[in-house]
């Protein structure tokens, strides 16, 4: 199996590149100029804004699938440049998909990887959401999001094409940028132990209740479902058990080495925040056999370490 990774150089890439390699799978992978990749594999650079670009390395690498990981996929980020936000997540992936529509090669899979926050303002009682729920955004990244998966299902449908949609919930795990939730503790806590900060943890909502998985299971999930996916359906990857913020928080601290206090940040408080987002996972767990194995307390352990470490050198 020959894979094309566009957009590895994130936080999901490396990971994806070693899972899928230790599987014996040829890999590409691309990433922006500015961007590196140190990973034992070939390295194309790609801006999907370009679409010719992308017919050309398609031409030049001749992938079985595309895994499309390229994105703007911070929330926080959404709310400040919503335009960015949109030409990424909605016109780079009408890049990819045309691209991949009119490649020589016509049985080329792909994998749009979408978010758990497409499904945004859920009606009570709607979890655990399962791939039939209605989506309702409730932020332009996750609004961007929904589109994409909406364009996967059109070009699936109107051209036939091999397309098989993703959403991903939360995901975590050492290397993980700390706009994220449990990168950002885990940071806050080895920079107190460090002596780097006061021993102040800054925080926001700790009530919504969110689903985390551990990347190193998310990436076994997208192997799965490009072996086992059936073309031109929608799977969630979570864990399928939401836990609070405050969970989190309290798990982070039980791993810190000093006496912390916790103080609520009004910059840290989303403009629209959710209070409960959990997937159904079952159709997953049919389909390919996957659930997610690594604890959250190993999570955030690897996390933290992770971060102690950084600070070391
Ligand atoms: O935004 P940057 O400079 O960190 O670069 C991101 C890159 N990217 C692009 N690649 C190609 N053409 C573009 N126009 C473009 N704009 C941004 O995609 C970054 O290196 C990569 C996405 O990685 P992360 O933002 O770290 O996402 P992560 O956590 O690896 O998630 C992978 C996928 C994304 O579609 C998420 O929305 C979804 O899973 O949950």
């Amino acid at each position: 199996m020959k894979a094309l990774i566009i957009g590895a150089a994130g936080f999901v890439g490396g990971y994806l590149i070693r899972e899928l390699k230790a599987a014996e799978w040829e890999v590409h992978a691309t990433c922006l100029s500015n961007e590196k990749i140190n990973e034992d594999c070939p390295v194309h650079t790609l801006d999907i804004l370009q679409k010719d670009d992308i017919s050309a390395l398609l031409e030049e690498v001749s992938p079985d699938i595309v895994y499309h990981l390229a994105a703007q996929s911070s929330v926080s980020v959404s709310w400040k440049r919503p335009q960015l936000t949109a030409e990424i997540n909605v016109i780079g992936t009408i890049n990819v998909l045309e691209a991949v529509r009119e490649a020589q090669k016509k049985d080329i899979r792909v994998l749009l990887i979408g978010s758990g926050e497409e499904y945004g303002y859920i009606r009570e009682g709607a979890c655990p959401l399962s791939e039939s729920e209605p989506l309702n955004p409730g932020n332009i990244y996750a609004a961007t999001k929904a589109c994409q998966g909406m364009l996967g299902e059109i070009y699936s449908h109107a051209y036939k094409m091999d397309i098989v949609m993703v959403r991903a919930f939360n995901h975590s795990g050492p290397e993980q940028s700390d706009l994220f939730v449990i990168s950002d503790f885990c940071h806050q806590i080895a920079e107190i132990e460090k002596g780097l900060r006061e021993p102040v943890m800054s925080v926001g909502n700790l009530s919504a209740m969110r689903d985390f998985t551990d990347v190193r299971d998310v990436v076994r999930a997208y192997r799965l479902l490009g072996e086992k996916g059936k073309s031109g359906s929608v799977y969630n990857v979570g864990r399928g058990k939401a836990v609070s913020i405050q969970f989190i928080l309290d798990t982070a601290l039980s791993f810190a080495e000093c006496d912390i206090n916790v103080k609520q940040d009004p910059a840290r408080m989303r403009a629209s925040d959710i209070p409960i987002i959990e997937p159904d996972v079952s159709h997953i767990l049919a389909d390919t056999g996957w659930s997610a194995e690594i604890s959250m307390e190993q999570t955030v352990r690897d996390t933290l370490d992770c971060w102690r470490n950084k600070l070391m050198s």
